[in-house]
């Protein structure tokens, strides 16, 4: 028997949330970003309940529009053939084109993949811009592998996925596995096989390219752009603080840099084989060598920083975050934080998680930061700056236009304050009591589901 396990009033959301949890009952990742969602809009769906049964609202807003699965196959440097799986998912265009990063992770599935794209729905309404929901990848693992054997699969992931994608169609980018190479490579098997110079395809594009300055740093400025605004609220600042950042990608790299910037002192980095805690603070440059130029470990920081320790994983909660700090900043991937590691983090001291993965922390987890009064910057909003600078460089790629790094971060520090308002504002407007998980969830509800209201049951 499956239940909710949030008491429920609305009969009508109680019913989509069994129904669509019996219906994908094998995608457990897509069932808890469905349930975080939907339970937290509750106060809006009451309000409006027959009306949106009778034209089933619910029913159709957690159904992709569609989903592209395919075959993707290479050669190995050693000459041997090999398969993947390849997604794109298109789940709601109402707004723009659907807009979303590609994944490249052994764990991809089709679960993985329709929870970021269900999420992508709700932050690209709160960017502002005019951008759907959607997300793809493949369960192809780029670790360890040539240059060659990563030209070779992109080109072969991009035969397929040409066929579903346009500047005003599909637009996809970067996401875990899959930065400024890849984009590339993806890029130019494109221009090969559609014969023409289309820009707004992909972004996160070269500078020589078609790409925009400061789209490599937005999603990691803008999450601190946010949390600053966030503190700010609370009458806290980022100046003077301890901080940690799970994972050494681009999210977490950038998020170093903003927070550094602001006079935060950041001690601690992880990937996925440990963390490195550094007390006198992270030696930034040092972690770009390693993972931008080198794509090496994250231990590898030892032979800059001897004096620093590193902690390799052991057990269910990763080491980075025994390490006690004010803000923590989970800048990896999904389900990172469970329940005990958020206790843990509560008596050490936090008052502020900021989200720059998505879905870091399990439901349990919100539920106990929210519950507990610690500032909770969702993901949905807190690491909207990376796809809105995405659409940043749509519009560029349109006027035939670069605009210099500041103009474009002073539009992404302008977006993410305007997105911080709106979780603020909701928050207010229903009385949640500092919960800016449901205000992000509700402010981007209202904005998709008018939309989709205007344009039809289809
Ligand atoms: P990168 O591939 O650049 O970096 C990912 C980092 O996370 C690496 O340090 C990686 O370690 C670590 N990591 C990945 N998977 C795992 C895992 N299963 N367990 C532990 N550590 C892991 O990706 P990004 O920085 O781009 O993405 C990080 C997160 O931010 C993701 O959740 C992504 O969806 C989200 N995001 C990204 C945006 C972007 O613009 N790039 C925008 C908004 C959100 P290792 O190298 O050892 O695998
Ligand atoms: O999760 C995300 O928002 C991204 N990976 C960025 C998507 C984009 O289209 O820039």
């Amino acid at each position: 028997m499956i239940t909710c396990e949030k008491e429920i009033k609305s009969g009508y959301l109680k019913k989509v949330i069994e129904e669509t949890e019996q219906k994908n009952s094998n995608e457990k990742e897509f069932i808890q970003a469905l349930k975080e969602v939907l339970t937290s809009l509750e106060p809006v769906i009451i309000k409006h309940e027959s009306e949106y049964k009778k034209i089933g609202l619910l029913e159709r807003l957690v159904e992709p529009e569609r989903i592209i699965s395919f075959r993707v196959p290479w050669v190995d440097d050693n000459g041997q053939a090999q398969v993947n799986r390849g997604f794109r998912v298109q789940f709601n265009g109402a707004i723009g084109p659907y807009k979303g990063g590609l994944r490249f992770h052994p764990s991809v599935n089709q679960s993985i993949m329709k929870f970021l794209a269900f999420e992508q729905i709700f932050k690209n309404a709160l960017t502002g811009l005019p951008i759907g929901g959607g997300k793809g990848g493949s369960d192809f693992d780029p670790k360890g592998k040539s240059d060659l054997e990563i030209m070779r699969f992109c080109q072969s992931f991009m035969n397929e996925l040409q066929k579903h994608i346009g500047q005003d169609v599909d637009v996809p980018a970067g996401d875990i596995g899959v930065g400024g190479r890849e984009i590339g490579y993806l890029f130019g098997q494109f221009r090969k096989i559609r014969n023409t110079y289309e820009a707004g395809v992909l972004t996160g594009k070269g500078l020589e390219y078609g790409g925009s300055l400061a789209r490599k740093e937005a999603t990691g400025y803008g999450l601190m752009y946010f949390m600053k605004e966030m503190l700010k609220a609370n009458n806290e600042t980022v100046s003077g603080k301890t901080v940690i950042i799970s994972g050494s990608g681009n999210v977490a790299i950038y998020a170093c840099e903003k927070a550094q910037q602001m006079g935060a002192n950041v001690v601690a980095m992880s990937d996925s084989s440990g963390c490195i805690y550094d007390k006198n603070g992270i030696n930034l440059d040092a972690i770009k060598e390693i993972k931008e130029v080198n794509r090496g470990r994250i231990k590898e920081y030892l032979k800059y920083e001897p004096t620093a320790e590193y902690i390799e994983n052991e057990g269910d909660m990763p080491p980075i975050y025994s390490i006690k700090a004010d803000i923590v900043l989970p800048c990896a991937t999904q389900n990172d934080i469970s329940l005990e590691t958020a206790k843990k983090l509560i008596e050490n001291g936090t008052i502020a998680i900021g989200e720059g993965a998505n879905m870091p922390c399990t439901n349990e987890a919100v539920e106990y930061f929210v519950a507990n009064k610690i500032l909770l910057a969702p993901g949905k909003a807190a690491n909207a700056g990376g796809v809105a600078t995405s659409a940043l460089e749509m519009s560029q790629n349109s006027l035939r236009a670069a605009w210099s790094f500041e103009e474009v971060d002073k539009k992404l520090e302008n977006i993410m304050i305007n997105i911080f308002n709106q979780c603020e504002k909701a928050d207010k407007e229903y009385n949640l009591g500092i919960n800016y998980v449901a205000g992000a969830n509700i402010a981007a509800f209202k904005k998709i589901s008018n939309a989709m209201i205007a344009q039809g049951i289809i």
